[in-house]
């Protein structure tokens, strides 16, 4: 496990979490099982279908609602327990909900933002895990100011875990990379409270 500490920025990175074997089963099954949606965003009050197709588990009543979206959780499969349950035992923290990204290639990506919603809280714990091709993952301090930029990759069978105030403080974003080919397949796990 690597720890990242810098001023308001508090994130644990657990390299190859799921081993190679498992990783390929969960991307191959999470691909085929998950109720996928097209993402939409309402930009000036027009609606417009992005890339990314995207997915909303979790206990019954933890709604999200986010870019104009309220998405309401599906239920919990098998596949979703496993991998929850893993980074539960890792983390010391109980998730109960997960917003499911699919990146078919390079093409799709995801601008910065952070996860501050209100319904997360005050200091939202992310759980970040990854299957597919490596994609390399950015943040940046929301003070335009300061120029600090952190770089991880995020690789097949990883977690990326953003602790304290980090969601406060930082932004974070997964650039285009047009040269990849292959689909990648993130979770990011929350607590709603
Ligand atoms: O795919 C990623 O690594 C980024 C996902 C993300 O930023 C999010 O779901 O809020």
């Amino acid at each position: 496990m690597e720890h990242l500490l810098k001023e308001n920025l508090d994130i644990k990175i657990f390299n190859h979490l799921f081993s190679e074997d498992e990783s390929n089963y969960f991307f191959r099954s999470l691909l085929n099982e998950v109720a996928w949606k097209q993402e939409t965003i309402t930009m000036w009050g027009k609606k417009r279908i992005l890339r990314r197709r995207v997915a909303w588990y979790g206990d019954s009543g933890k709604n999200y609602s986010y870019s104009g979206n309220l998405l309401s959780p599906i239920t919990w499969n098998e596949n979703l327990k496993r991998i929850k349950k893993k980074i539960e035992i890792v983390s010391s923290i109980a998730f109960n909900s997960v917003l499911l990204n699919d990146y078919e290639d390079g093409n799709v990506g995801m601008g910065w933002h952070s996860d501050d919603e209100k319904e997360l809280g005050k200091d939202p714990i992310i759980g970040s895990v990854s299957f597919g091709v490596d994609r390399d993952f950015y943040l940046k301090p929301k003070i335009k100011s300061n120029n600090d930029r952190v770089k991880i990759m995020s690789s097949n069978g990883s977690l990326i875990l953003m602790n304290g105030s980090t969601q406060h403080h930082w932004l974070h974003s997964l650039p285009i990379r047009k040269n990849i080919n292959e689909r990648r397949i993130n979770l990011t796990f929350r607590t709603i409270i």
